[in-house]
């Protein structure tokens, strides 16, 4: 099997438009790779949501590094990582990439935002952004901190979201690449692809440039491949769906005080048991646990 960072390197440099799904656990970790997804976009936002708290570090890196490490073992598809602004400095960030490749880990997004990060739709315009020249050591560090060549680092621009132009996106692109980013995310909060494509056109293919069409989503995704975007995320789809799926049946539930209208709405036990890989466990349990039970 192709290793996962090679994998993810070959998504970021094939010549078609890849699209990666978020996941947020194990289990929807899998069902992105059942669906059919080459990689896995390990979202902060998610992440966070499912831990009941908010997308601003307040679950500690080594919370979410164990979230990541049951998302990377439950899948063969490789997995990126939004490690926000890197849970601090230089120094954090190399013995994050330590970590995230001990994890099987593929790639990691890194933001040039301050810590502790606020999500880009809360009040952008007020979102400070780091320095270049600091945020450019950290993609330096990142780089030399990481042992397997084909792990990749994606530095993720937020002249936009934070009000800052075209000209700032495309000098922090330029500053990020130059210290070794593999590709360039650039982030936007408008309701339409206007900013993001207007990076691409000057940008050119200098690097891959990854997109998350959150708010533009209802750009025609043609639009993105005549554009040559190497990567778009689709980055919160499975949490959102969740949510809604899970207040249906609560709701349901409780104003009904019996579960048998729900029952033929939701996934079986038996579908739990498949996600699982019990058959996997059956197999096992037969070749290693003494017939008679006794031993
Ligand atoms: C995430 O999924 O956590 C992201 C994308 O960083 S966004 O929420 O759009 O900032
Ligand atoms: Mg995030």
């Amino acid at each position: 099997m192709i290793k996962k960072t090679t994998q993810f390197k070959q998504l970021l440099h094939s010549n078609q438009v890849e699209f990666l799904m978020e996941a947020h656990s194990g289990l929807s970790a899998k069902i992105v790779e059942e669906a059919g997804f080459k990689a896995i976009w390990g979202s902060g936002l998610s992440i966070s949501s499912a831990m009941g708290v908010r997308d601003a570090n307040e679950a500690s890196w080594t919370q979410v590094l164990e979230r990541v490490e049951f998302m990377s073992d439950a899948t063969n598809i490789p997995l990126m990582l939004d490690g926000d602004t890197g849970y601090g400095n230089f120094n954090n960030v190399r013995r994050l990439i330590q970590k995230l490749e001990q994890r099987n880990v593929a790639a990691v997004c890194l933001e040039d935002k301050l810590f502790p990060k606020t999500n880009s739709f809360i009040n952008g315009d007020q979102q400070p952004l780091a320095s270049i020249d600091e945020f450019a050591g950290k993609i330096k560090a990142a780089k030399d901190a990481q042992t397997d060549p084909d792990f990749c680092v994606v530095a993720r621009v937020e002249a936009f979201i934070a009000g800052w132009g075209l000209s700032e996106a495309l000098k922090r692109a330029e500053a990020y690449y130059q210290a070794g980013a593999d590709a360039i995310l650039m982030h936007s909060k408008v309701s339409t692809a206007e900013e993001v494509l207007s990076f691409k056109e000057r940008w050119q293919d200098t690097c891959p440039v990854v997109i998350v069409p959150t708010k533009y989503y209802s750009t025609p995704t043609q639009l993105f491949e005549e554009a040559g975007f190497s990567m778009v995320i689709w980055a919160n789809h499975l949490m959102r769906s969740s949510i809604q799926a899970m207040q249906n049946t609560a709701a349901q539930i409780y104003a009904e005080r019996s579960l048998v209208t729900v029952e033929e709405q939701i996934a079986t036990v038996g579908e739990i048991f498949r996600l699982q890989d019990i058959a996997e466990l059956k197999v096992a349990e037969s070749k290693y646990l003494p017939k008679n039970g006794i031993s």
